[in-house]
């Protein structure tokens, strides 16, 4: 791995290998594209079909390699790697990074937007932003895709937040962060590809999370019930170093963008589709997934409207723009 991931940082964005064709000799670029997240689940299997789509599209100009799993980079690193060049594209959770730019974190504002057609018109009301605040960051947005509803994972009955007091609690952002704070529970900061391991040993028994990450982390081998709260809907976003981009051919830089849209329709309804079968899976594998309470509803949107405002306060004027135009969608 030390090897590998040195070699791409020689290469770095002159990653371009010539490859002898019959008779003729055929330039052909490739990419690598770290995700954190496992092969199995659907944010993966959309980014393999996309590099498919690209290969077929440039008949074999433009090579992706997909590397899930974190194996590459950590999830909180990914996002510096493409900046920097060490990778060409990547797959991040775009609030990883809500403390570079406030508008990064909209998508995790507890009860905003809980359904997928809320999340896309929050999508549509923060796009023309977030793309801008990546271009100043060096990095071309390609596309994005949501994560299933968030809900509630521990080894108990939680009948009120009252209940989730001293739970060592999985974070995987800042707002994750923040509500075990404000619940009184003790904040563990753990990316998706490492949860099976600090389930497993016990240092979290808490979380808020997506069906997808329960199933993708067999969370019944650790936890009992999940609260379906869907209290947000955080989104995944594909980018690509913009130095990089530019250095592809006109036609080929199409067959990334159109294959980019195609990747962007499946990906939401993919997360639509499986959203159902997760939480199937959870129950199968003797899961209680059961509806929050009245007091435990109330509760977390308390807390909501305490992140609510935590994020209004950082993204001031323009934040509030956004905010006013998504709700007159
Ligand atoms: N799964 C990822 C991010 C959001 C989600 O549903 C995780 O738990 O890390």
């Amino acid at each position: 791995m030390t090897m590998h991931f040195k070699t791409i940082a020689r290469l770095g964005l002159s990653a371009v290998a010539i490859v002898a064709g019959a008779g003729a000799a055929l330039a052909q670029t490739a990419w690598v594209l770290p995700s954190a997240y496992p092969p199995a689940n659907y944010h993966v299997e959309n980014l393999n079909q996309f590099a498919k789509d690209v290969d077929a599209a440039t008949k074999g100009e433009l090579k992706i390699t997909v590397h899930p799993n974190a194996s590459l980079f950590k999830a909180p690193e990914i996002k510096r790697a493409v900046q920097t060049g060490q990778a060409q594209a990547g797959e991040v959770l775009l609030s990883l990074h809500e403390n570079e730019n406030p508008i990064f974190g909209l998508d995790v504002v507890p009860f905003l937007a809980t359904s997928f057609e809320q999340s896309k018109k929050l999508w549509e009301a923060s796009k023309p932003a977030i793309e801008q605040a990546l271009d100043k960051q060096g990095l071309k947005l390609l596309y994005t895709t949501p994560w299933p509803p968030q809900g509630v994972y521990t080894k108990k009955d939680v009948n009120s937040v009252a209940d989730l007091k001293g739970l060592k609690w999985r974070a995987y952002n800042v707002g994750t962060s923040r509500i075990a704070e404000l619940v009184g529970a003790q904040p563990v900061t753990v990316q998706a590809a490492e949860l099976p391991q600090a389930l497993a040993t016990g240092v979290v028994d808490g979380l808020m999370t997506s069906s997808a990450t329960g199933v993708d982390s067999k969370i019944w081998e650790s936890l009992t019930h999940y609260y379906d709260t869907q209290a947000w809907i955080p989104k995944n976003v594909i980018f690509v170093n913009k130095a990089a981009f530019a250095a592809l051919d006109p036609a080929v830089q199409k067959a990334v963008t159109d294959s980019a849209a195609a990747a962007e329709t499946r990906g939401w309804t993919l997360a639509v589709e499986k959203t159902a079968s997760y939480m199937e899976t959870l129950k199968k594998n003797g899961m209680q997934v059961l509806e929050p309470s009245a007091e435990l509803k109330t509760g977390l949107s308390d807390v909501g409207a305490k992140l609510t405002d935590d994020w209004s306060k950082k993204a001031g004027a323009d934040g509030k723009a956004i905010l006013d135009a998504y709700k007159k969608m």
